[in-house]
């Protein structure tokens, strides 16, 4: 089935399950206790322990108890909620749906399991029958989380029980690869929505444009007990029709179509991110029932050769990030009043793009850079992969399948990542990123696809099947550390290596150096606000060679990253990442001025606009 956002329409309602939630965790060494001890069918209070939880956040910075933070197992969360009487009809459907849960859920309703899911990025949802509801009482819904990861997860956890006098009893810890906190919890919202029982269950929309004119082809989904009657109507801001169609399947023409443009590339930015509503209505005939959902979409046309990418056919040169959900104390949970900001100083540096590092962001988070032009590679959490078992391959395929369905029709998603840093020297990696890349081409063919790359172009085995290369690269970082002069030699050398084996266009997906802010040396060494700014002006020399190089299709440049952030406690970090051109509370270093100085003037030299 399809997993369209949840809306409110004629024939539709929603209701936030949002708010402060009761939570507990098991005892240590005590695996599995709440499910042994059916915890689902009491309130958590009754097991004997609850303390307060807000939904959505991460539960581990909002506890005193540092336990807390390395917490490994099920967490239980608890709550009551109301289902409106009205909603007591035979011609609705009731579902819950959870915008991500981090890692495993299973969810009971009235002491009845209802879902379990697997991944910690992406929206699910189970429809309550309504005989397992009530409406003259409340409902209790229990969540059980667990953050433990495996070998087949993405991305991967390895669990190492540490023995031997050195250590107490019962002593683990989960080892990962990937350089971020392993957050966990209700990330993002839970609603309570109906539809009507014959309904518009998926909606798939590709749009391109040639000259003026836009075309819309559209394929709608529905489930109906009858014969349906589907018809679309696309509006644009005004309201006013643009195009109309009388069947489930078809294209749209429209004249003089407004584009969806990255807000970069407009004269002025309220005219980017210009987005048409495509009305999608159903009518059952036999039971009367009828549908309507509304989504939101953006014209433009994506193309990509060998030796170019262009949106709406002009060169695209991505100017952006790497990023993170992540802020202080809500950890990865969702948050609009960030969501917000975030965007501000995106918009207020001049970057026109970013890649949802290292898994899929929240579906209100894509809504915004639909709407603002913004420019998104959109990342599966399949970071830092290794071993390449059949069962890894399964999860990340899976996930990939899932993130294209919720993101496919987003004007927003140029290119799809299929994983960030995995071991591909490892020769196993070939055929696995073989079949990835062919799984993911047969989702989506209107949008080329990436894997970024630490590997070495001489040992990779994945390269091969990508449309855009992806380069992550920390030359005079963590190999020859803070000699500055050896950036461009490298990095010249190794980008025209990789464009004459590959013969692809190519990004650098991340460069970047920790810097603590307010830390401050003349001449500049390692953290310091100085050797962040002549650590990127070294990579600008590069970039700006490398863009005006005959030789090589250089389209973009991310610095690692757009602010600090939170990972696991190791000596090489200093309560987190501090690679950010922001500090975690979202304040510039020196880096964000100079990143806006280049980001601006790119923006002008390749559209002529001011921004
Ligand atoms: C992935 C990102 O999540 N790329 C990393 C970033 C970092 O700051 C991390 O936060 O560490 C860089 C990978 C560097 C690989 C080179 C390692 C060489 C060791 C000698």
């Amino acid at each position: 089935g399809g997993i369209l956002y949840p809306q409110d329409s004629e024939f539709r309602q929603t209701k936030s399950l949002d708010g402060i939630w009761k939570f507990r965790t098991e005892p240590k060494g005590a695996q599995d206790l709440g499910i042994g001890q059916s915890w689902f069918n009491q309130t958590l209070e009754q097991t004997g322990e609850s303390e307060l939880m807000a939904v959505p956040s991460s539960y581990q910075d909002l506890s005193q108890d540092r336990e807390r933070m390395n917490y490994l197992g099920w967490a239980w969360y608890q709550t009551e909620f109301w289902v409106p009487v009205e909603w007591n009809d035979f011609a609705r459907r009731i579902l819950i749906r959870f915008g991500s849960v981090h890692y495993n859920a299973m969810v009971w309703v009235n002491g009845i399991k209802v879902i379990e899911h697997q991944g910690g990025h992406l929206p699910f949802q189970a429809e309550l029958p309504s005989n397992q509801v009530y409406f003259d009482k409340p409902n209790i819904v229990t969540v059980a989380v667990n953050n433990t990861l495996t070998a087949d997860t993405v991305p991967q956890g390895f669990l190492t029980y540490k023995t031997g006098e050195k250590y107490p009893p019962n002593h683990f810890i989960m080892n990962s690869n990937f350089d971020f906190f392993n957050y966990a919890g209700i990330h993002r919202s839970v609603v309570l929505y109906t539809t009507p029982r014959s309904y518009i269950d998926d909606i798939t929309v590709t749009t391109d444009a040639s000259g003026t004119t836009g075309s819309v082809a559209y394929a709608i989904e529905v489930v109906t007990e009858g014969a349906p009657t589907v018809s679309v109507a696309l509006h644009d801001k005004d309201g006013v029709i643009a195009a109309q169609g009388s069947a489930a399947t078809g294209t749209l023409q429209v004249p003089n179509a407004k584009l969806w443009w990255p807000y970069t590339m407009v004269s002025n930015s309220s005219d980017a991110g210009y987005l048409y509503t495509l009305e999608v209505r159903l009518r059952d005939d036999s039971s009367d029932i009828e549908d309507i959902y509304r989504l939101k979409i953006g014209i433009r046309s994506i193309r990509w050769t060998d030796t170019s990418f262009t949106i709406n056919g002009r060169p695209f040169y991505f100017a952006g990030f790497g990023r993170h959900e992540d802020f202080f104390i809500r950890g990865r949970g969702f948050d609009p009043v960030l969501l917000v900001k975030d965007h501000n100083l995106i918009k207020w540096v001049g970057a026109n793009s970013y890649r949802t590092t290292h898994y899929p962001y929240s579906e209100e988070l894509m809504d915004v850079a639909d709407q603002l032009g913004i420019v998104i590679i959109d990342e599966c959490p399949a970071v830092s992969l290794t071993l390449f078992g059949p069962g890894l391959l399964e999860t990340h395929k899976n996930e990939l399948t899932r993130l294209i369905k919720r993101d496919k029709n987003r004007a927003s998603v140029v290119m799809w990542s299929v994983a960030n840093e995995p071991r591909t020297e490892d020769p196993n990696s070939e055929n696995y990123f073989r079949e990835i890349f062919q799984h993911t081409r047969s989702l989506d063919a209107s949008r080329p696809i990436t894997i970024v790359l630490d590997s070495n172009y001489a040992t990779d085995h994945a390269a091969q099947f990508t449309d855009i290369l992806s380069l992550n690269r920390y030359h005079a970082w963590y190999q020859d550390q803070g000699e500055l002069e050896m950036i461009g030699t490298a990095l010249t050398a190794e980008a025209q290596h990789w464009m004459d084996t590959f013969k692809k266009p190519m990004i650098v997906t991340e460069y970047g150096a920790d810097t603590i802010a307010g830390l401050h040396t003349s001449p500049s060494w390692l953290f310091t606000e100085e050797f962040q700014e002549e650590y990127m002006r070294e990579h600008f020399k590069v970039f700006d060679n490398l863009r005006t190089n005959s030789s090589v299709t250089f389209i973009g440049e991310m610095i690692w990253n757009f602010a600090d952030f939170m990972t696991k406690q190791e000596i090489r970090r200093v309560v987190g990442n501090k690679k950010g051109i922001f500090t975690r509370d979202r304040q510039p270093k020196a880096s964000a001025h100079l990143l806006r100085t280049r980001y601006h003037l790119l923006a002008n030299e390749y559209y002529g606009y001011q921004i």
